[in-house]
């Protein structure tokens, strides 16, 4: 039997995520114990607050000791904090900027993607599937300066929902690339529309989402990251207009400003839009 991308299980993709997080760099170590004293202090009696509000008994309480340990052996803490975490850490983080609106970046990023230069198809395969879609835009500094050789770094999930490098039998680098923007600052990137992708339902977080009565579903969505020397780095997604999940992404990860208006293509075969990035300075 060959391996398919359909054999995709939480544990693979949860087991990437953790072991591709524990590469970079360790950051936070210099926090002073005074500060980690107080927010660890706040966390743990916010739960102690939950537990008297509801009157949690031992029956939950083991319930969730259980729970809280399979999710480090599902390699799901990643996925866990970045679904129902990373999005107000973003917004806080992010609050001062003026450009473009950024929002979380997730659990599948993978660094230093194949470059393609200013303008050219994705990484992909020759029958890739999906509606063929050309993103073409400039990155700006506030003052409406374009910068050239600015970076833009890009990934998504397949027509499947799934990211290459964690879920097997995709090609190492499928639907990943940096591109390189010209003189004017401008990039063209050719791809296919992903799909709306569902978190693994299999694992820990399924198993609080299905306990909960809660979906899985985030929106269809394309990943980036776009720099420039000077600039603060933007990680931000895109979504497509009309999507049902734009709503209710159980990431909480939509906001307004970040979805295309994307228009059939002159030549029939897809869909072309057009959406520009504006770098706030470090
Ligand atoms: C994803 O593709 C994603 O973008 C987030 C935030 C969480 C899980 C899967
Ligand atoms: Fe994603």
């Amino acid at each position: 039997m060959t391996t398919t991308e359909f054999d995709a299980k939480a544990a693979d993709s949860g087991a990437g995520a953790t072991a591709a997080f524990l590469k970079k760099q360790g950051a936070g170590a210099d926090t002073p114990p005074e500060r980690v004293s107080q927010l660890a202090t706040e966390v743990i009696t916010a739960v102690h607050d939950v537990v008297r509000r509801h009157g949690v008994t031992y029956a939950e309480y083991d319930a969730v000791k259980s729970w809280l340990i399979n999710v480090g052996q599902d390699g799901e803490w990643p996925l866990f904090l970045d679904v129902w975490i990373e999005h107000v850490v973003e917004e806080v983080a992010n609050a001062h900027h003026q450009g473009n609106k950024g929002t979380i970046e997730g659990p599948y990023y993978v660094p230093d993607a194949p470059v393609v230069g200013a303008r050219g198809p994705l990484p992909m395969r020759d029958d890739e599937a999906g509606t063929p879609l050309v993103f073409s835009g400039q990155v700006r500094d506030l003052d409406g300066t374009a910068l050239p050789g600015a970076k833009v770094e890009i990934w998504h999930a397949d027509a499947n929902g799934f990211y290459s490098q964690y879920a097997p039998g995709l090609p190492e680098w499928n639907l990943r690339g940096t591109y390189l923007a010209d003189e004017e600052g401008r990039f063209e990137i050719t791809t296919v529309r992903p799909a709306p992708y569902q978190i693994p339902t299999d694992g820990s977080c399924g198993k609080l989402i299905s306990a909960a009565g809660w979906h899985a579903w985030r929106p269809a969505h394309l990943h980036l990251k776009v720099s420039a020397p000077g600039k603060d780095l933007l990680t931000a997604q895109l979504y497509f207009p009309g999507d049902a999940h734009n709503d209710d992404d159980i990431a909480s990860a939509v906001k307004p400003e970040l979805v295309l208006d994307p228009q059939p293509a002159a030549d029939g075969t897809g869909e072309t839009v057009v959406y520009d990035f504006v770098l706030d300075p470090e």
